[in-house]
């Protein structure tokens, strides 16, 4: 693995850091120790914002977004990692560009990414109408994958064995929280604000009709070409090739992708290679009581 892009981060190392307590939710100490800059960020009209729970597709749907709005101008979305070009709203590690100074250098339209459950976003979004991508991906893939996710990069606190994060993960004492109040809250608000809400099972199942859905909510009309271009440049074997995509540009003393790939697998329902039937059977359960009072319905989980 290379790292030419901003070569004088090569030795860069990160400490896993501790969780903190945001209003009950558990973050990186390099996101609560920033919180007030998070907090006061001024929202612009047409900003854009990509929202999900951690794992959950966000740089796939990064780059499909930059895509749409390149009208598929393949060498233009690979001017820049997809970190710089669709920042990370909440990403405040040193000697890094924190993700809001490489907001505010940014031309309008922005784009970013934000990890936030709903009641933390800062209120100027929401006085500002703009507009959210929302992905949701099964909550026992996205385990497995922040499962991989916490080996291999030192910006997670450390994720102990895979039966004890799985009980972290259903007790929501990971980073950004409850999977199951991130997705419920993001739901009920769907409604409320401009909020294209979709799942990452739908797009595996369908990419073309799905950023078919992105490009109308965007209001980009594209060509057949066009869009035919998007599905291929976006695709997992694309992507996980592709540089400026598949953060292999962080130093492995960040991400060390010889322990895994931050394109893993990139599949629905790997989940089934982890799970013991009995952690299956307790999960399900658990799974049932949380999500019950809710109308937001996943496939490839029960
Ligand atoms: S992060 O760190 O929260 O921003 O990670 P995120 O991008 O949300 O999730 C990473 C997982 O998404 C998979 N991925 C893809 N799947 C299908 N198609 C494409 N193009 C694609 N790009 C990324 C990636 O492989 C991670 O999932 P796992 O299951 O670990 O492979």
């Amino acid at each position: 693995m290379e790292l030419d892009y901003h070569p004088e981060l090569q030795g860069l190392t990160v400490r896993r850091p501790q969780l903190k307590l945001l209003q009950d939710v558990p973050f990186p100490a390099w996101v609560a120790d920033n919180w007030e800059t998070v907090k006061t960020f001024q929202a612009r009209p047409d900003d854009l914002l990509i929202a999900t729970y951690p794992k959950s597709g966000t740089t796939w749907i990064q780059e499909i977004v930059d895509l749409i709005n390149e009208n598929g101008d393949v060498k233009m979305c690979k001017r820049a990692p997809v970190y710089e070009r669709i920042p990370f709203f909440e990403f405040f590690l040193d000697p890094l560009p924190t993700g809001i100074e490489l907001i505010d250098k940014m031309a309008s339209p922005r784009m970013m990414k934000t990890h936030l459950p709903i009641q933390l976003v800062p209120k100027s979004f929401w006085e500002q109408d703009c507009k959210t991508i929302l992905v949701a991906r099964n909550a026992k893939d996205c385990l497995v994958s922040y499962f991989h996710f916490h080996r291999m990069t030192e910006s997670m606190p450390e994720p102990g064995t895979w039966s004890e994060f799985l009980q972290k993960f259903m007790k929501g004492r990971v980073s950004w929280g409850s999977w199951y109040d991130h997705v419920k809250g993001w739901w009920e608000a769907k409604d409320k604000h401009r909020i294209l809400f979709l799942f990452y099972e739908d797009i595996k199942e369908n990419p073309r009709r799905e950023i078919l859905k992105m490009a109308k909510f965007m209001e980009k009309v594209l060509e057949q070409d066009v869009i035919e271009k998007i599905v291929h440049h976006s695709s997992f074997d694309v992507m996980k090739d592709n540089p400026m995509a598949n953060y292999t540009t962080i130093p492995t003393g960040f991400m060390d992708q010889n322990i895994s790939r931050f394109m893993r697998k990139g599949e629905v329902g790997d989940w089934k290679n982890h799970f013991t039937v009995s952690q299956n059977e307790d999960f399900d359960e658990h799974y049932a009581r949380q999500m019950v009072h809710s109308s937001l319905k996943f496939r490839n989980v029960l």
